[in-house]
């Protein structure tokens, strides 16, 4: 398998709090090294071009919606060009509103399931949100719903099924977001669906959900989704996550039912984090998605 890695260094999504530098510290945490270590081929394509803030953000719409939208446009080519050549796009947040042009890219090629983890829903809708943050959109906006510029960014609306959707490790929902979720036909394993079931228990019905009906799978991963102890560089940390051991394992029994199409990894924030040990995380999940054993 060849990997083709972009890093995305935008926090246009979380209003400008630095996970920008996300790439940056995931490539400094020795991302391609360690994936040629796996004897994978590895092309790092550097950054794609990000546009400059010349406003302050407005409150009326979605902040910084058209950074955005350039952003996740120019994302979708790139991707779409990737997967066409058959190789794995491995996108580096950044904050999360780039999955909507991962996703999109992907869309063009196939059709797509989507795991997301995340401690947050990411299920606003502009009239939902309390924020005005994209980041807190991006998976309302895949499944259809929201901003129309980008619901329709990268031409496939919606860009996954919401029954071919599951998101792990959910812990703080707005109050209309809950809502909107309990309605959809999204799958939701919320994190006291894991302390009951257990991680193996869920990423196998997630597994089963999602891996017969579609071409591919995108791991969209918002490294929020760990305990903040273990990952304490994130925008939004939210205590009571997945542990270090449950978030591998979760990774390694996505990578050993052999559905990975895409993979994203998101708001790492070097600003917050100690050292840079939520970056250092960030590679060796990406390692584990990609098929690392320990033995
Ligand atoms: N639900 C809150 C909002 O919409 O602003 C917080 C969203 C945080 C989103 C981070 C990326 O996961
Ligand atoms: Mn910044
Ligand atoms: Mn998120
Ligand atoms: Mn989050």
């Amino acid at each position: 398998m060849e990997v083709k890695v972009l890093g995305v260094p935008t926090d246009f999504g979380a209003n400008r709090r630095g996970v920008d530098m996300g790439p940056s510290a995931i490539r400094y945490a020795n991302l391609v090294s360690s994936l040629e270590d796996m004897d994978l081929v590895v092309d790092d394509l550097g950054d794609i071009r990000v546009p400059v803030i010349n406003n302050e953000a407005n409150k009326e719409e979605a902040k910084f919606l058209s950074q955005v939208i350039d952003v996740c446009q120019e994302l979708a080519l790139i991707v779409s060009k990737i997967a066409k050549q058959d190789k794995l796009p491995v996108i580096l947040g950044g904050d999360h509103s780039i999955t909507i042009g991962s996703v999109a890219g992907m869309a063009q090629v196939k059709e797509m399931g989507l795991i997301w983890f995340d401690a947050h829903g990411d299920f606003n809708t502009l009239k939902t949100s309390e924020s005005g943050n994209i980041h807190g959109m991006p998976l309302a906006t895949i499944v259809g719903r929201g901003v129309k510029e980008l619901v329709e960014c990268g031409g496939i609306t919606p860009k996954v099924k919401e029954k071919n959707t599951v998101i792990v490790g959910v812990r703080d929902l707005d109050k209309e977001e809950r809502q909107l979720l309990k309605e959809s036909e999204v799958t939701v394993f919320t994190m006291d669906d894991i302390d009951r079931l257990g991680i193996y228990k869920v990423m196998s019905q997630a597994i089963r959900i999602i891996g017969s009906q579609t071409a591919g799978v995108h791991i969209s991963f918002d490294l929020d989704v760990l305990d903040p102890l273990e990952a304490p560089g994130v925008g939004t940390p939210v205590k009571g996550g997945l542990t270090y051991r449950e978030a591998h394992l979760a990774l390694e029994m996505i990578a050993e039912a052999n559905i990975v199409a895409s993979l994203d990894l998101v708001e790492v924030n070097p600003i917050l984090d100690q050292g840079n040990q939520t970056a250092e995380l960030a590679v060796e999940l990406i390692a584990s998605a990609l098929g690392k054993r320990i033995l």
